[in-house]
């Protein structure tokens, strides 16, 4: 379409979106987004992107809508604030575990029906508009900067005042020419809260993610989870909002989210079907919707807030199951203890014939039977 957008399109597709819930919306070119794929690409290089994924698979597309959609003009990028709704998992309580508050459920069907909302009103006026909200074809925090919505922090999170970075991001790609919207003049100052509360030291001063060191990575990549991370995963079953609570620009906005929401009882779940725990969780990402990457993130939380009520549990997956199942149950044995974790590690590894969960047995053993 070429005619340009009729006087007053932007202020309705703003009333629009905040009737859908959006607290921030502004419009930004569709100019590639350069810089942000030679960040990428460096990541890349230096291995700091961890395993290729997401945007990561292909840092052109995703740095350049017009690859994908080569009528675009502009984006109309929208946030949408996940707090109060999620609540707050309160202090850790012993046998359970903690999901970020981003996915306590799929709060991106907010942001996404918000979204569509602004599309179909583009649409009636005569546009062409797609919504894109977590997709690999953009960087969305770029957007959000550019499009005024937000600032980036060094936490690497977009971050807007009221709100600091309790914010899902998300456009509307369409070939109206709105007229673009200011950049934030804000940034993070002298603090480095969230550099330092960072449990793995994944974060440094100049915003970069060293995601090979993120728990929130490691909570959705497949693979055992390196030993150093499990140490500090604490009692995460999903995500990490460390660097989140830390923020104080989020700070006010956290305190009012105060209802009960998140907490998970582990041994429960270990219990379940696969078919059960993706039925419930469906709105995770889980790698190749295998249930197994979220039972070893249970395990490992169980190692952390486990009992000698969880020794039968784990016992159970050290005795059968995937190889990755029995490591990480070993593990989880050596950090709860108590003769009864002895005796269970001793018995698997007389039977035991994976080197790797071998390993993993003999460590736990030595740790459980330390004088
Ligand atoms: C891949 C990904 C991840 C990976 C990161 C992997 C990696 N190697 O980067 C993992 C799994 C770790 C992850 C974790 C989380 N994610 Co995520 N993730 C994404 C995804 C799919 C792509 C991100 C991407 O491509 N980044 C590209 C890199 C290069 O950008 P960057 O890291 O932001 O780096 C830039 C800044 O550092 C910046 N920069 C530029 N100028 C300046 C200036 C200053 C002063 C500073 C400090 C920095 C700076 O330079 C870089 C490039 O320019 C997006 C969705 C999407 N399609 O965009 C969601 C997204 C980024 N994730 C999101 C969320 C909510 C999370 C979690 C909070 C979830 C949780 N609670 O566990 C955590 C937060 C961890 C963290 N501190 O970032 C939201 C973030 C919303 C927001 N307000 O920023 C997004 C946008 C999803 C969405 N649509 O809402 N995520
Ligand atoms: S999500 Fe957690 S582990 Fe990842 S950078 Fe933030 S605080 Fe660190
Ligand atoms: S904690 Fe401080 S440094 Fe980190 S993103 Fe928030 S304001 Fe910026």
């Amino acid at each position: 379409m070429d005619a340009p957008p009729r006087d007053g399109l932007l202020d309705r597709l703003r009333r629009v979106g905040e009737e859908g819930g959006l607290v921030g919306l502004g419009v930004c070119s569709v100019e590639p987004f350069d810089e942000v794929r030679v960040e990428m690409a460096r990541r890349i290089d230096t291995g700091l992107a961890g395993r290729r994924r997401f945007t990561y698979t292909d840092p052109t597309v995703a740095t350049d809508v017009s690859r994908s959609f080569p009528w675009a003009r502009r984006l109309v990028v929208g946030s949408f604030t996940y707090l109060p709704a999620a609540g707050n998992p309160g202090p850790p309580a012993a046998g359970t575990g903690r999901i970020a508050r981003f996915a306590t459920v799929d709060h991106y069907r907010g942001l996404r029906a918000a979204l569509s909302e602004v599309a179909a009103h583009l649409a009636a006026a005569g546009y062409r508009a797609e919504v894109l909200a977590d997709d690999n074809r953009l960087v969305d925090r770029g957007a959000a900067v550019r499009a005024g919505v937000a600032w980036w922090g060094k936490s690497t999170m977009a971050l807007a005042p009221k709100y600091g970075p309790w914010l899902l991001l998300g456009s509307v790609v369409t070939d109206a020419e709105l007229a673009e919207s200011e950049p934030m003049a804000r940034d993070c100052g002298t603090c480095v809260a969230c550099v330092t509360a960072c449990p793995t030291g994944a974060l440094n001063q100049e915003g970069v993610l060293d995601a090979t060191r993120c728990i929130s990575y490691w909570a959705q990549t497949p693979g055992s989870i390196p030993l150093d991370i499990r140490q500090a995963w604490g009692d995460r079953l999903y995500g990490c909002d460390d660097c989140l609570d830390a923020c104080p620009p989020g700070g006010r906005l956290a305190e009012t989210s105060a209802a009960s929401e998140g907490r998970v009882d582990l041994l429960a779940l270990l219990e379940r079907t696969d078919e059960e725990l993706m039925a419930e969780y469906a709105h995770f990402y889980v790698p190749r919707r295998d249930a197994r990457f979220l039972r070893r993130n249970a395990l490992v939380a169980l190692g952390h807030r486990g009992t000698a009520e969880a020794v039968p549990v784990l016992t159970q997956y050290l005795a059968s199951g995937p190889a990755i199942l029995r490591g990480h149950a070993a593990w989880a044995l050596g950090r709860v203890g108590g003769a009864d974790a002895s005796g269970a590690l001793r018995r698997a590894l007389a039977e035991e014939a994976d080197p790797a969960v071998v390993d993993e047995l003999e460590a736990a053993r030595r740790e459980v039977e330390r004088p």
